[in-house]
Formats: C-alpha cells, structure tokens, sequence
C-alpha cells in the first residue's frame, strides 16, 4: 500500500448543503451521474440508491475530519472483531443521524416519491444470525455517537442470513443475494488488500520459523460509513471479501479449458461467499475455520499496518490499540498477531506475549455447550500449521506457569487449550481467557454462571480478570427509529435528549399517571397495532385485531428459548375458549416470528407446529376475534422495527440460566411493553429497574433448575398431575392441529413428556400459565396497564448501549472519546 500524500493546496469541494433546495439538486445529480437514470425512466431503487447516495455525502466529511482527529490526536483505537455484524438498513438511520430526515422526505416527495415505499426497498445487511450480531452493529452505533474511535472488522458475507419462506407451514431456506441491486453505502477498497495463507507447512531456519507452500486468497476490504447520532464524530465498519490471489490460471487457459482455468479463483473466493447459519452441526466446520482465519489475519494485518504508520517499534502497541473479540470466532487473531510478530518483525516471544496480553479483551456470549469451539489438532495443523505451533507454545508456558503454582496433573488436564479426551481438539474460548486481560460476560447472572461453569478453573486462578458488561440497545434504531409515534409523545413529555442520554427517560415518572399521557401513550401503541396488522394483512392476508392484547415472541427459535411453552400456553387458551366459552375474555394476538438453523430439525418442527395451530385457531369459528395466532415468516431487523413497537407483552421464557443476556427484551421494554419472562440473563436486572409490579415473573431459578435436574426430571408425572396439561399435550399428539397427518407431533409429545427435555418446559408449565392469568387480569384496566408500560419505559436508561459501551471504553479499552469541533 503507498503512503498518502498530503493535502494539494488548492483542493477545493463542494460540501454538501442541507437546505431543501441542495438536498434536491444533490438527488438529481445522484440520479443521473451515478446511477446513471434519466428521471423519466427511474424506477423506485433508482430514487432510493440516488437519495442514499446524497445522504451519504452528508457523512463522507466528517468521516475524513474523524480520522484526521484521530491521527492528530494519536488515539488509542478499539477494533471490534466479530464475524457478524447485523446491521439491517441504513437509509433511515443515516438520515436520522444527520438529522435530515423530513427534510429528504420532502425532497423526494418534490420528485413524487413516497419516501416510506423507497425505504421499504432496502434490503437489509443481514450479516448475522441473531443476539451477537445485532449487539455488534449496537455496539458501533454507540462508540460512533460517544466519540470513541472503533472500527468494526467482518466479512463481507455475498450471501447474508438465508430468507425464510413458509411452504405448508413449514421453513423453507432461500438464499439471501442482499448486493443484487448494488449496495449505495459500501466503499470497495480494492489498493486495500491483505495476502491471507492457508495450509502449506513450516520451515526452520536458524532460529527463525518460516510459512512456506501455502496457498493463498487475497482480503479487499470494503468500508461503511457508521454515523454517529448527533455528533461529527464517525467510524468505519470494514468488512473483507475474498478475492482469488491469481485471476485464472493461465496455463488451463491457454489449453482451451476455459472453466479449469477460473476453476481456484472460485474455489479462493468462496471463503466469504455465505454467513454460516447453523450453531447445531458440524457441517461446513472446515469453510468456517477458513473464515474465521481470513477475516483475523487480514484484520490484524490491517491494524498494524495503521499503528506502523506513524509508531516505530511495538512499545506503544497496548496504549494504542484494543483488540477486542466478540466470541470466540476472531480468537485465530491471537496467533496471528504473535506471528506477525516473531516472524515478520522478529520480537522475542515474551515480548510478543506481552503485547498480545495487552491488547487483547474477549466476550463470552453463551454458555451452552455445543456452541463453544474446539478445533480438531488435525484440521488446525492441516490448514494453519504456523498457528497450531503457536497455540502448542502458549498452551506449555501456560501449563508450566500452573504447575509451578503447584496445580495438580487433574487441573492442568481441565486447564490445557487443547482437549486431549478423545481426537485432539483446540479449545478456543480458552485461549480467549488465557491470553486476554479483560473477560466479561453480557449480564450479572450470566457473569457469574461463567465463574462457575465453564470458566471455574481459570476464575480461581485469575479473578481480577473476569467482569460483567451487561449489554445495551441502541435507543437511535429501537425507539427513535422504529417507534416515531412513542418517540413524539416521549419528546413532549421530557424532551428530545433521551437519544443521547436515555436515562433522561426516567423524568417519565413524574408525569405517567397524568390521563393525556396515558391516552398519548395508548395512542401510539395502537397506531402502531395498526402499522403492523396493516403489514400483515397486506404481506399474509390475514386479518387480525388491534385492539386486542398483543402477545410477541420473536427471536432464533431454539429449544432452550421455549417457544414450545408459549405454544402451550396458546393451546391451553384454546381450549378454554372452545371448551369453557366466558372463561376467556380478553383477546389475543400470538405473534411469533423467528429463524431454525437449517439442520436444526427440532426447531424445524417447532415452526411448523405454530403455524399448524395458528392455522386451526385462526379459522375455528368458536374462537372469533379471541385469539388469532400470526406466525411471520423471514424475521430481520427491519421486521423487529415494526413488530416491537406494536407489543403489549414481550414473551422472555427461557429456561433459567440459559439466555445469556437477550436484548430483545430490552428492546420491548422500551417500547412499552410488559415482559413476561423468567430469572434468566438480564431479564433479572429488568426486574430491579422496572420493580415486580411491572413484570411478570414466572418460573424456576437458576438453582432450581440445576436441583431440578439433579433429583431426576419426572415429567410424565407432572402431566399426569395436571389435568389441563394433559389436554393440550393430548391434543398436540392426537393431531388436533394436523389432523392431515395426526402422529405429525409425536416427536415432540416424546421430547416433552418421555424423553424428559432438557429445558424442562413441563416444570415451569403451572407456573407459567398462572403469570398469563395475571396478565389477562392486568390488561382488564387498561389505563393501568399503560402506566405499568410507561414505568418499563421511564427505567431503560441503564439499557442504552451507551451505557454499555461507556464502561467497556473506560474499564477494558482504556480508550478516551476523540475531541471533535462541534
Ligand atoms: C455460534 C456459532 C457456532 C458456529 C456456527 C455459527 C454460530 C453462530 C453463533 C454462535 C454463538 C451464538 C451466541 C449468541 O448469539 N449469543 C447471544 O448473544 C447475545 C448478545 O450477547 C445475548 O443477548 C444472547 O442471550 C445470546 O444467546
């Protein structure tokens, strides 16, 4: 890469105004200079690419003021590694950000466009599979509107988060080519490219390793504008796709066999081809490990390649760099910078070591088992020969360190990074804790689970290291964004500056018992009951009510999340209606929406349950306008933006100690719905901000669970015991809800009721449909259930992302906010 040179004296530009009439010319000249229509024949993603297009200049000069701040100022900068980052769209947030956003709506309006069907056109960035990749795109929200100097470093997935489609009830995948139509807010940076090795082998010589005979992809690096909200300050998400190191192979060529020839340059540029969407299987592990090395290496490549820029020796490597890893995916970095350190610069190890403790900070965001990584010896030595030597290193000066402390052969055993029970396997998120100073967890009770779980060993011999950061939703995208009708009443009520500071929301409590604010509140959520049955019907033909309770549970489907419980709670209520008529009174809308990993066959069926009652109910004249069950197919964020807003209750039902965290109840409860939800993740730390009479909680605790468990789940017993259980599990079996195919359930009656399911979704079932009596009795008073809301919304300030990422800067990242003019 060639040095920049510096500005040329004369270099005059036209900074892009922000009246109405600028704003119209710049869309004019986007239209026809860049995407090349004449207004005549423009199509509506014309408007769209060419609006996008003058929003984007409004971001391009302070992006270049920001990076020039952090050059003068030599600031330290944080480099966030995630493989996913879920950002969904952009327009609005962009105009939001730079405030321009009625402004653009008229400007377009002035063309004939409707601004809101232009922006229903983007398709959404959907480089990520749920919780983490959403907190990622959060988390560069909030560094960006806090001045802190973050870098976003992924992969430039062609193919994002599959779309789902509903066939007869069940998920079918589809292929997600979100570039189809160009994608207006990416930069390509074809001179920025990084040669990342693969496989081959290593060579001594004298002292000094050598990684020889690998083959190779190149690493272009295509960058994104993140805005700030309010503020000049900007950041750069920088994503890397892969490019074939060489175009064809020229000798397949000029033999005429024309499809040998580009025959490795696919095969090379597969690595960023598509976002793995399965966290249950084994299949494609091999492709994964490839990407997660493709996207370290060239990141670590990059950001040294920055601090080299104006630093002379690594010395001032820690004060100026943070590494942070979300997960174990980026832990391959950790061997990649020790060996662009050894050998390429020539450190000594312990010097190199150092480095690396400094600078690197991991995030655990799951205790389950099967999603911790572990890496066979065979296809790391196989595929990063260099690495696997390196790890080799670490794991004994490590084991040596411990045995000098005086740990035992069984500790060092647990302790080692590499399993050696069975095949050899690397265990990542141990090389995670091994080598960083910070690990933290993403809520206080997950952070103590991982003390005592799956990090008990390394917690004894290293206390100081582990931290909570409970984590944040960015209030710009979640209320300003997706809520304008609360958002007005909020900005009425106690002022605009929540979306800089959200804890301004709790100067709510003064005034939510006030009747114009409880009708304003009530207002708003029913407009936006009617914003999201307006879509349904349009895009389902469905018709359902909005003055109904609405009752939503949207997120990855997953055994452990239990929608299975909410489905028995929407039977139970069934047949109440059909078999007590008057025993129900207030109406329900069951939204459920979410993803199954492809191979994920229980989580397939559980889909296909839902829709198989929501199909029953839905058409049973007995049950009216009482109950309707809605299925939406294809949850992303752009869906959530218009769900969330419209729910009264946010279902939160895992199994106690499961959930890490969960943000999407932080994103209800700032919506102003009520969370009906376990002691799990921080739906615990809910409950203490919006006090017990604000919140449903239902359920065993954590230690419950583990008691539970321990003493013998008997399942069978407890339906046998509960007569009402015992019919709606009846009538799963017997194929009331398929009667097409009447042993279509069997399987899951079996998982429930002999197999004795892991999440115990029987032991919690009384419970759980006792707290939903005392939702339908709350939701009688509906003024009352309006201030109930309203305190869930006033007590979110510490839920801000901000907040958040104001504590992983001040207490991991060291990292100071830039001084940027305002
Ligand atoms: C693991 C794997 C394994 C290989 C295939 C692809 C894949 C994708 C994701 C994962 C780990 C998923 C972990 C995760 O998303 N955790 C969620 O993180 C949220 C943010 O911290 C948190 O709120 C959720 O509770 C937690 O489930």
């Amino acid at each position: 890469m060639t040095n920049s040179t510096p500005t040329p004296v004369n270099f005059e530009f036209d900074a892009p105004g922000r009246d109405l009439e600028s704003l119209k010319r710049s869309i004019a000249n986007k239209l026809m200079f860049v995407v090349g229509k004449d207004p005549a024949a423009a199509r509506p993603e014309d408007w769209l690419h060419a609006a996008a297009y003058a929003v984007r200049d409004q971001l391009v000069e302070r992006w270049m003021t920001t990076t020039r701040a952090q050059y003068a100022q030599d600031a330290k900068r944080v480099y966030y590694l995630s493989m996913e980052f879920l950002i969904g769209r952009t327009f609005s947030n962009a105009m939001l950000a730079v405030g321009l956003r009625e402004r653009v709506k008229q400007a377009l309006a002035d063309f004939g466009v409707d601004i809101d069907a232009v922006t229903e056109l983007e398709p959404d960035a959907a480089l990520g599979n749920g919780g983490l990749g959403r907190l990622a795109a959060c988390f560069l929200d909030s560094m960006a509107t806090l001045n802190i100097p973050g870098f976003g470093y992924g992969i430039r997935y062609d193919y994002g988060m599959f779309k789902q489609t509903i066939v007869d009830g069940r998920q079918v995948e589809v292929p997600d080519y979100w570039l189809t139509h160009g994608n207006p807010w990416e930069f390509p940076r074809p001179e920025v490219n990084y040669r990342v090795q693969f496989g081959g082998h290593v060579v001594k010589e004298g002292d000094a390793y050598k990684w020889v005979d690998s083959h190779d992809v190149q690493a272009m690096a295509y960058d994104t504008i993140i805005p700030g909200y309010a503020t000049k300050a900007t950041n750069t998400l920088r994503l890397w796709s892969a490019k074939a190191t060489q175009e064809i192979d020229l000798g397949a060529f000029n033999r005429g066999n024309y499809f040998a020839a580009v025959e490795t340059k696919n095969h090379s540029e597969n690595v960023s081809r598509v976002l793995y969407p399965d966290d249950s299987t084994p299949s494609g592990r091999e492709l994964r490990l490839h990407q997660e090395f493709f996207f370290c290496s060239a990141s670590v490549q990059d950001l040294l390649h920055r601090y080299l820029r104006t630093h002379t020796g690594f010395d001032e490597l820690p004060n100026k760099v943070s590494i942070h890893l979300n997960d174990t995916h980026p832990v391959l970095a950790i061997p990649e910078l020790m060996r662009l350190l050894l050998d390429e610069h020539h450190l000594p190890w312990a010097d190199a070591w150092r480095l690396c403790q400094g600078v690197f900070s991991y995030t655990n965001h799951t205790l389950m088992h099967e999603a911790l990584e572990t890496w066979p010896v065979e296809m790391m030595g196989r595929i990063l020969p260099r690495h696997l030597q390196i790890i080799y290193d670490i794991n004994a000066q490590f084991l040596a360190q411990i045995s000098q402390r005086g740990g035992s052969a069984e500790l060092l055993r647990k302790v080692s990074l590499v399993d050696e029970g069975g095949e050899r396997r690397v265990r990542m998120a141990y090389l995670a804790v091994v080598t960083s100073h910070s690990v933290n967890g993403v809520s206080a009770l997950h952070s103590e689970l991982m003390k005592e779980s799956i990090f008990l060993d390394f917690a004894n011999l290293w206390p100081d290291r582990f931290n909570n950061k409970t984590n944040g939703i960015t209030p710009r995208r979640w209320l300003a964004q997706a809520n304008p009708a609360l958002s007005a009443v909020l900005d009425k009520q106690v002022g605009t500056g929540w979306r800089r500071d959200l804890t301004q929301l709790s100067s709510l409590n003064g005034v939510l018992t006030q009747p114009k604010v409880i009708e304003a509140f009530q207002g708003a959520k029913l407009a936006n009951k009617e914003r999201l049955a307006a879509w349904v019907r349009a895009n389902m033909g469905l018709t359902i009510p909005t003055d109904a309770l609405y009752d939503v549970q949207v997120k990855r489907i997953h055994e452990y999340k239990r929608q299975l419980l909410n489905v028995l709670h929407v039977v139970t209520r069934y047949l109440r209606i059909i078999h007590h008529p008057g025993s129900v009174t207030v109406p329900r809308v069951v939204v459920f929406a979410g993803k199954a990993a492809s191979a994920y066959h229980m989580a397939k069926q559980i889909i296909h349950l839902i829709n198989n009652v929501a199909s029953v109910v839905n058409n049973d004249p007995r049950v009216g306008s009482l109950l309707k069950v809605v299925f939406i197919p294809n949850y992303s964020v752009s869906l959530a933006e218009r769900i969330i807003p419209a729910a009264d209750l946010s279902e939160q039902i895992s199994t106690a100690g499961t959930e890490a965290s969960g943000t999407g109840n932080m994103k209800f409860a700032l919506n102003g719905a009520l969370t009906i939800g376990t002691l799990d993740g921080a739906n615990v730390e809910i409950l203490e901000n919006v006090g017990a009479d604000n919140i449903f909680i239902f359920g065993m605790t954590t230690p419950q669970v583990a008691a539970t468990r321990a003493a013998g789940y008997q399942p069978r017993a407890i339906a046998e015991g509960n007569a009402e259980l015992t019919a709606v599990l009846e009538a799963i079996r017997d194929g009331l809800f398929s009667p097409d195919e009447p042993g279509r359930f069997q399987a899951i009656y079996d998982l429930l009721v002999n197999w004795g399911d892991h999440y115990l979704l029987l032991a919690d079932y009384a419970a759980y449909i006792a707290a939903q009596e005392q939702v339908d009795a709350a939701y009688q008073d509906r003024d009352a259930w309006a201030v109930k809301a309203l305190r869930n919304v006033a007590a979110m300030g510490p839920f801000s992302s901000d907040r958040t990422i104001g504590e992983y800067a001040d207490k991991i990242w060291r990292s100071k906010p830039l001084e940027l003019e305002s």
